[in-house]
């Protein structure tokens, strides 16, 4: 019995974010993320839009155990300047765990090395990367559901590069543009993902997915209805007038 316990503690499943842009940082857009963890192993596919094209975007998966295990609001913005800094998110979503690098290492160590960060062609972010070995603390707390990921570098004065006088609080040699927080979302359990995982191990869970996708559709259905609805009410009210 005992022996059967260590295996089924090795850390394999999903998760996946919705990322938003952060409060007070001026993206105009978003993107997802999915973490596939297998025992000490990552794969990272990640996709975004709406980023300053052309530069180096940092990208972490965060994580405190002290955390918030959510992404910053304007409350978080300690030195009221209106923007989040990297340093000010920290209280919502902690250190950083794992450097999502194209190449090399994937440490905390590479949390700024820009030359090895996806630059966002025409402001698209496109990054898919596996074998990214961490460890067992670091693939349980992805696992958490209170894990972050976050996209950074900004472009406060819209003139297409990272500038302007107010330095990193990261790296004095940068501009806070180049590390302040774009796109941010908790790693949350997938529930796409993760219905049919437990179909295959229960046997019984087939039925269950596709009850969960009928619910799914009604909801879309009365969603568009009431847009319809909404559309009526003020063609109605329109001609009233
Ligand atoms: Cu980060």
């Amino acid at each position: 019995m005992v022996l059967f316990a260590i295996p089924a503690a090795a850390a394999t499943g999903s998760v996946q974010a919705d990322l938003q842009p952060v409060a007070g940082n001026g993206v105009n857009g978003d993107g997802t993320a999915m973490v596939t963890v297998d025992g000490t192993m990552l794969t990272v596919d990640m996709g975004a839009t709406g980023l300053l094209a052309d530069q180096p975007h940092a990208a972490h998966i965060h994580f405190g155990a002290d955390a918030r295990h959510e992404c910053p609001t304007l409350g978080d913005d300690a030195n009221a300047d209106g923007h989040l800094n990297t340093s000010e998110g920290g209280p919502a979503y902690g250190e950083i765990v794992v450097s999502l690098t194209k190449t090399g290492d994937t440490s905390p160590n590479s949390a700024l090395a820009v030359d090895r960060f996806d630059t966002a062609p025409g402001g698209t972010l496109q990054y898919e990367r596996g074998s990214i070995e961490v460890t067992s603390t670091v693939a349980d707390e992805v696992l958490s559901g209170e894990a972050v990921v976050v996209i950074h570098g900004v472009d406060y004065n819209g003139d297409g590069k990272y500038s302007g006088d107010t330095t990193s609080d990261l790296d004095p040699s940068l501009p806070t543009e180049a590390t302040d927080p774009a796109l941010c979302g908790v790693l949350a359990a997938s529930q796409m993902s993760g219905i049919p995982a437990g179909g295959v191990e229960t046997g019984g869970g087939s039925t269950a997915g596709v009850e969960h996708a009928g619910l799914l559709a009604v909801g879309g259905l009365a969603l568009i209805g009431g847009a319809g609805l909404l559309t009526y009410r003020r063609r109605a009210h329109g001609s009233d007038s």
